[in-house]
């Protein structure tokens, strides 16, 4: 038996690749300062791996920027607007693909799997040639030797990769480029032969819904690479969700180890234990890779004991579920969390000592220390009165079906919302955040710091707030928002507030490139001490006559973005959060406040990886929306936002929703999205985005209204509102005041059209 980890944190305990990545980009440094960057933080992190006990650490799991764009690269799949210019510059053409140039855009984002991270979308198109850049891989293996270490390196597997990837020409299928990669991968293997004893495969795409095709190329694919390895042993990984009808296709694929979810999917070990071939070794993923949580060893011992029973020993590894990316890197950073709630954690090094323990105790080597401790706190978190909170429980027993719904409907609505709010045809409106300026993080972090008090902290964002709606008054926009200066992140910001749930102060997670979330710790019942956004929101609606949005983050997002607890089902909490919104919502309602936005961010990104569960996931999140919102009067008017544009097989549920308004992400599909919200003939207004705020290009007024024309198509023009895709917070302030000028410029000119 032994221990191994499928992945490792990359950016630092104080995100030192963030800075570095950062400085690089300002060219305040140059490469050779990036690369040792990035050298130092990989040698940190093995050595942290190996002394906390971990056999083999898994290398090539580093990345500068996403571990998809690696491969693409290490494929040389680069698309070919992309290699411009001078070709040896290699990581300029690296960048240029994660973050795009003034001409040129870059790959396409999308969330990977089920997570909070997102990775680069691969292009794949007819003619494509691919050819091996194996450096980056054979460079980070050669420092892992150096440093003495036992190394594993880690490749995403072909069929993931491609079904990851999208085809940009219309009616090819890039399955196509099958024979092509796997011709690649086995050049590799070839490399590799000797020189590794073993060799991991991510194929996560093995446990969600496959094809026939695709089950045909996995066949294909292992068949071809399992010839190639060599003396290599192939550890195929996968994780995030059961094996179930995939689980005989990964075993014929009669690869040395297949590894297993046994935190999201512990039913399987049985049955993969029972039907694994007798050459094949098991790779129990048994400490949480996606949560914070302590394991719970005693139950993880008696996993591990049931699996040596049937297996025997020489054919166990242990491990965490998945690659320990998504949670921060180490607890003891963490100084001012509570004690009591401090002992039920364990973030990524914490993790290998817990798999390390594992291994040991199967061999009848307990350490009786650490046993006991996890004991003590697992006894402390089952009983904690910070848990269970007898007031939560009584409320949500009482919630009644009438709670989620709102006794008008749509259509009469809105006859009392228009009397009262007077709008004008194709009202503007933003989506809620504007500009983070450099002053307003300083108040911030300055604040945190102990170093201005609350009054003064209370008068610069009053500042700030007063000069957002000067410049939403200035461009002549019709719905005004505060600009929420005072919030960090739209999740962490509420997690600050709720009982129920702490942060930590430096429980980084990469969510893309350099860019970091703090996830909230959603560790007991949730309620709302007291209001969250009124004062402010308040303080923004008496600097205006126009009609000031309320702006709240809905239950499912904030439960999708945070670490969630594991000992109640997610509905249970999301229902909890929903309350603690409902009341907020309430509190701004009576606070005068006529339009109230709750965005789900997250709600999309929340279904479960298998289709046939997509609907119980759906019922409850829709309901738990509607019960944060459904307490209001007919005359308040309720938005909400959604950041992406695959609408297609949801828009069913989102006008189960009930909002009065929907903004949504639209420009860059060119509107194509609008289809499916008139196929599904979704009854109430619509803003969809007229211009992406993820660059600081100003969008002309002709590109503005030329989207409005086609949205016009589809959206009768009373239904129709104009609004950017998403929130301003990324963005500076000159191109923001420009794009807004454009964008009223154009709904003001299409009134006059209609007048
Ligand atoms: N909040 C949370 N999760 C998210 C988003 C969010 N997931 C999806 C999407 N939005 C990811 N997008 C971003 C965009 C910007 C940043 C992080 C995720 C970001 N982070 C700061 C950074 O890394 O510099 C850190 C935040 C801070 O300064 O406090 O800019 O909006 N939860
Ligand atoms: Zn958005």
């Amino acid at each position: 038996m032994f221990t191994h980890t499928l992945g490792f944190p990359r950016i630092g305990q104080q995100r030192e690749l963030k800075k570095s990545l950062e400085a690089y980009w300002k060219g305040e440094i140059a490469e050779a300062d990036l690369q040792a960057t990035a050298r130092e933080l990989r040698e940190r992190h093995w050595r942290l791996q190996q002394q906390a006990g971990i056999d083999f650490v898994a290398v090539n799991d580093f990345s500068l920027y996403d571990h998809v764009l690696d491969t693409s690269v290490m494929l040389g799949a680069v698309p070919p607007r992309f290699a411009v210019g001078s070709t040896s510059a290699t990581l300029a053409i690296y960048f240029r693909m994660a973050r795009g140039e003034a001409a040129i855009a870059p790959l396409e984002m999308s969330k990977w799997f089920d997570t909070n991270y997102h990775y680069l979308v691969p292009e794949f198109s007819r003619g494509q040639q691919f050819s091996l850049q194996p450096q980056k891989l054979l460079e980070e293996l050669a420092e892992a030797e150096k440093l003495g270490l036992r190394a594993k390196p880690v490749l995403l597997g072909p069929v993931t990769y491609l079904k990851l990837g999208k085809s940009v020409e219309p009616g090819f299928d890039r399955f196509a480029h099958l024979d092509a990669i796997v011709a690649e991968y086995e050049k590799l293997l070839r490399k590799l032969d000797g020189k590794v004893q073993w060799l991991q495969l991510d194929e996560p795409a093995l446990v969600l819904d496959l094809s026939e095709t695709e089950r045909d190329a996995y066949e294909h694919a292992y068949r071809r690479l399992r010839a190639a390895a060599g003396q290599t042993k192939i550890l195929l990984a996968t994780y995030f969700e059961a094996l179930r009808d995939n689980l005989e296709l990964a075993i014929s694929l009669e690869t040395s180890a297949l590894h297993i979810d046994l935190v999201r999917a512990p039913g399987q070990l049985q049955e993969v234990a029972r039907r694994l071939r007798p050459h094949q070794s098991l790779s129990l993923g048994i400490v949480d890779g996606r949560n914070i949580w302590r394991v719970d060893a005693t139950a993880a011992m008696a996993t591990v004991q049931a699996a040596r029973q049937w297996l025997g020993s020489d054919r166990l590894m242990i491990a965490p579920s998945c690659s320990l990316l998504h949670v921060p890197i180490d607890l003891s950073f963490e100084t001012q969390l509570d004690p009591e709630i401090r002992s039920w954690l364990a973030f990524a090094r914490q993790k290998c000592q817990e798999v390390k323990f594992l291994a040991d105790a199967a061999e009848q080597k307990i350490d009786t220390v650490f046993l006991a401790e996890n004991r003590v706190a697992w006894s402390s978190r089952r009983s904690s009165v910070r848990v269970t909170n007898p007031s939560v429980r009584q409320r949500t027993e009482k919630i009644t079906a009438a709670m989620s719904h709102r006794t008008t409907p749509y259509t009469e609505r809105k006859v009392k919302q228009q009397a009262r709010l007077k709008l004008p045809l194709f009202p503007t409106t933003t989506i809620g955040s504007f500009p983070q300026t450099t002053e307003i993080r300083k108040a911030r972090s300055e604040f945190n710091a102990r170093k201005i008090t609350r009054e003064q902290y209370v008068a610069l964002m009053q500042e700030s707030i007063r000069l957002s709606v000067d410049r939403q008054h200035e461009l002549g926009l019709d719905v005004l928002v505060h600009g929420e200066a005072e919030r960090n992140d739209m999740v962490e910001y509420f997690g600050q507030q709720l009982e129920g749930i702490c942060f930590t102060q430096q429980g980084w997670v990469q969510s893309y490139g350099s860019r970091c979330v703090k996830p909230p710790v959603i560790y007991g019942d949730v309620s709302r001490r007291e209001p969250m956004t009124v004062g402010w929101t308040r303080y923004a609606q008496s600097l205006t006559s126009k009609p000031m949005k309320g702006m709240l983050t809905g239950p499912v997002t904030i439960l999708c973005w945070s670490f969630v607890r594991d000992d109640q089902p997610r509905r249970d909490t999301c229902q909890q959060i929903a309350l603690a919104i409902r009341d907020e919502v309430s509190d701004l309602e009576h606070a005068g406040i006529g339009i109230i936005q709750v965005d789900e961010a997250a709600l999309r990104e929340g279904l479960p990886l298998r289709k046939a569960e997509w609907d119980d996931y759906l019922a409850w999140a829709v309901e738990c929306f509607r019960l944060s919102t459904s307490g209001i009067a007919d005359e308040t008017q309720l938005h909400t936002h959604m950041c992406y544009s695959e609408f297609n097989d949801i828009v069913p549920w989102i006008a189960q929703m009930d909002a009065d308004v929907i903004s949504v992400e639209a420009s860059r599909s060119r509107m194509e999205l609008l289809e499916a919200f008139e196929r599904f003939k979704y009854p109430s207004d619509i803003g969809p985005g007229v211009y992406d705020i993820h660059s600081p290009r100003v969008p002309s007024a002709a590109e503005i209204e030329s989207l409005l024309t086609l949205a016009l198509e589809v959206i009768p023009a009373e239904r129709l509102w104009v609004n950017p895709d998403c929130g301003l917070k990324t963005r500076g302030w000159p191109e923001t005041m420009a794009s807004l000028r454009n964008m009223v410029e154009v709904a003001r000119q299409m009134r006059a059209l209609r007048a």
